[in-house]
């Protein structure tokens, strides 16, 4: 191997990018310019993967936080002999290709997370080094590891800026993540300006104080300091490390080290200045010498000898350890093991009953010893959001005995922890869960309060973009919260997530109905789904005389009906059921036909067949109301032009739960009166 080829495929690499950013005419070929030598040496040098299997389980993650660099990952790929080919290159953003603006999982092989929106890909990266530890010390063995990979990220500027980045790698420090390494890549430029002007603090010893181990390289284009810092990284097993590599934005193009090199295209002349700057052949357009991919993809049989000897490994892991070995493929295939869900408890009725918060803890203790899987935990909430896993471990480093260990859920401090202990960090426990989602092996959870889901809304949304299985708890969910007062009390967080494509919104009438959505959340394994629960007790409906608390599962269910055909429909989520359920028997003794409507799930109701919808909502009783303690937005949908909802479109107050309900106007006697005015509206609509 020549220093030559090094370069040759460097440069291959970097005008790959320029010319399909050229090509496009959009996109980032600044990064690339500047980033491909640290790129390279990675993947040429110390990523472990296997480019004809991107899922193979041991594989080292590679998470491209500065997504916006895509087409350095993109030419990577492509080098290294992944199933992506230079046509695919050379349609770089254009309509259905292989190459999106921004790196998608699921859609590119080889793409592990999606990244775009900054610092994500940085709390991503966490998540997956998370897993890992957790994963490995539960399953490997003396004398047969099975679980041993490390996580790799490029971040830039912008990523090591955005607060998730902060939040994430001070808990990375903190939970001593040795296998996870980022290369910061070091160009004082961001989009709009030099950092002279935004970033001007020690980095290096911004994360030495997080606890993370600290090396600089100098000169990104040298590629033997690269590999020495990359070592080093390696090497240090107890703590993250940061490598804050020295580069130039556009490196050999006109406008290297300004921002004008980060977002646009370089323009045809530039791209010619910048071929001749480095030494590359101004034609043809995409050339990628023999000596260049053959080296590169070398990457394949590399790949496919780490895999044979991994599958030994795995092989005489199994033989000594079958019931591990069991439960990790099982793990590996996302199947749920049998029997995962009979201890799930039955509820009984009981009018004084329970908050959801504290059924789902009980339906969650009878998951979590069955189903290895599950793991998380709160930012800083757990006695609120009761979402412990009793017994089963704290995830942290080792604590010395004698040290203070209040806060433990019982079980033991070590990474095979299930519990773990966010920290108040909203923001980045929803990037790190989505990263372990994105691992094999864990289904992830957290949990805070509703109104924090605000803090928590971009891994949301992406957790819904590609289709992760995280399973989100919110608690203390309206104004029947209380004293704390409307800082703390949800109003448009419930219409806010219901906005959100692809995320499934459960908000459960009582503890029967937690039970259903608890089993919803966990099978529902291709998606993110959003658990919704009260703080205040609810009665326990008696399902005896109501429908079954299965008819969750399909969003809507008629819970109570009279035997005449209904005149009114009333419809509630959550806290709000047992109100209509009682307003409905006052309304029956004027001898009014009512029915009543649970509908904790739109989407899970909106992906009903029409026939079933129309069996819940008939068509022709368009006298409904629709009562829920958050805002309206978006109820007109179920209740039709005819009808009304009692909702909140103001913020809350700080007073006891009862009486901001009351004074809300979630009463018998208020649901009565708005369920006789909406039938009169509609009778007389219907005359018209
Ligand atoms: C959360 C978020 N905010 C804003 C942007 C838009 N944006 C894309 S790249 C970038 C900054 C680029 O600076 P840097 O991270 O240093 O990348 P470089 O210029 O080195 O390519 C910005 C603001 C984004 N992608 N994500």
């Amino acid at each position: 191997m020549t220093a030559e080829l090094d370069q040759r495929c460097i440069d291959t690499m970097r005008f790959l990018a320029v010319d399909a950013v050229q090509k496009a005419d959009s996109g980032h070929p600044g990064m690339p310019l500047g980033a491909m030598p640290m790129a390279y040496v990675l993947w040429d040098r110390f990523l472990k993967h296997s480019p004809h299997n991107p899922g193979w389980t041991d594989r080292d993650r590679f998470v491209l936080s500065a997504g916006h660099g895509s087409m350095l990952l993109y030419a990577l790929l492509y080098m290294t002999g992944y199933d992506l080919s230079l046509d695919d290159i050379k349609q770089f953003r254009q309509w259905g290709s292989r190459t999106p603006g921004h790196p998608e999982r699921g859609h590119t092989p080889g793409v592990e997370v999606t990244t775009g929106p900054l610092g994500q890909g940085l709390g991503n990266a966490v998540g997956f080094a998370i897993a890992e530890a957790q994963l490995a010390a539960r399953y490997n063995r003396p004398g047969h590891v099975v679980i041993d990979h490390r996580t790799w990220v490029i971040a830039s500027d912008g990523d090591l800026m955005e607060g998730v980045a902060s939040e994430a790698a001070s808990l990375a420090g903190h939970l001593k993540l040795g296998k996870l390494n980022v290369l910061y890549d070091d160009n004082y430029v961001t989009l709009a300006a030099g950092t002279d002007i935004t970033f001007t603090e020690d980095r290096g010893a911004r994360f030495a104080a997080y606890g993370w181990h600290v090396v600089h390289v100098d000169n990104g284009n040298d590629l033997d300091a690269i590999d020495a810092a990359l070592r080093a990284a390696r090497d240090e097993t107890s703590r993250p490390s940061l490598i804050l590599v020295r580069t130039h934005i556009g490196f050999g193009s006109p406008e290297q080290d300004s921002f004008k090199a980060h977002g646009s295209p370089l323009g045809e002349e530039d791209v010619r200045k910048t071929k001749q700057n480095l030494g590359w052949p101004v034609e043809p357009d995409f050339l990628v010498p023999d000596d260049a991919l053959a080296h590169m993809r070398k990457a394949v049989e590399r790949g496919v000898e780490l895999e044979r000897q991994w599958n030994d490994r795995f092989a005489q892991y199994a033989q000594a350890n079958q019931a591990l070995a069991a439960e990790l493929e099982r793990s590996l295939h996302s199947a749920l093991p049998d029997g995962w869900d009979s201890d799930i408890p039955v509820f009984p009725a009981d009018a004084k009953g329970m908050a959801t918060r504290e059924a789902s803890s009980k339906v969650m203790n009878a998951i979590a010893p069955k189903l290895p899987a599950l793991t998380g935990g709160s930012a800083d909430l757990d006695p609120s959001t009761k979402t412990a896993l009793k017994g089963l471990g704290d995830f942290n480093p080792p604590l010395q005995a004698g040290e203070d260990a209040q806060g433990s859920d019982g079980g033991g401090w070590s990474h095979a922890g299930r519990n773990i202990h966010f920290g108040v960090r909203e923001h980045a426990m929803g990037a790190i869960a989505n990263g372990m989602a994105a691992h094999f092996g864990c289904i992830p959870y957290t949990a805070t309060f509703l109104i924090f889901s605000d803090y928590m809304r971009p891994p949301m949304r992406l957790a819904a973009l590609s289709k992760l299985h995280v399973i989100h708890v919110f608690t203390h969910d309206s104004v029947a919260l209380g004293e704390d007062g409307p800082t703390h009390q949800p109003i448009e967080q419930l219409a806010g997530l219901r906005a959100v494509p692809n995320l499934t919104v459960i908000r459960p009438a009582d503890a029967n109905e937690t039970a259903v959505a608890w089993r919803v959340a966990i099978e529902h394994c291709d998606a993110p789904v959003t658990l919704v629960f009260t703080r205040q007790a609810v009665p326990t409906l008696d399902r005896s005389r109501m429908g079954a608390a299965d008819g969750l599962r399909r969003g809507a269910y008629v819970l109570d009906d009279g035997d005449a055909a209904p005149a009114v429909i009333l419809i509630a989520s959550g806290s709000e059921v047992h109100l209509i359920v009682d307003a409905a028997h006052r309304l029956r003794e004027t001898g009014l036909a009512v029915r009543c409507v649970s509908m904790p799930s739109w989407e899970l109701f909106d992906a009903q067949p029409p026939e079933y919808r129309d069996s819940v909502l008939p068509p022709t009783v368009r006298a409904r109301l629709a009562v829920e303690a958050g805002a309206t937005q978006g109820w007109s949908k179920y209740v039709g032009d005819s009808g009304d909802v009692i909702g909140i479109d103001h913020f809350g107050a700080s007073a006891p739960g009862d009486v901001n309900m009351q004074k809300f106007g979630f009463t018998v006697e208020e649901v009565c009166r708005r369920a006789q005015a909406v039938l009169s509206s509609a009778t007389a609509a219907a005359r018209r």
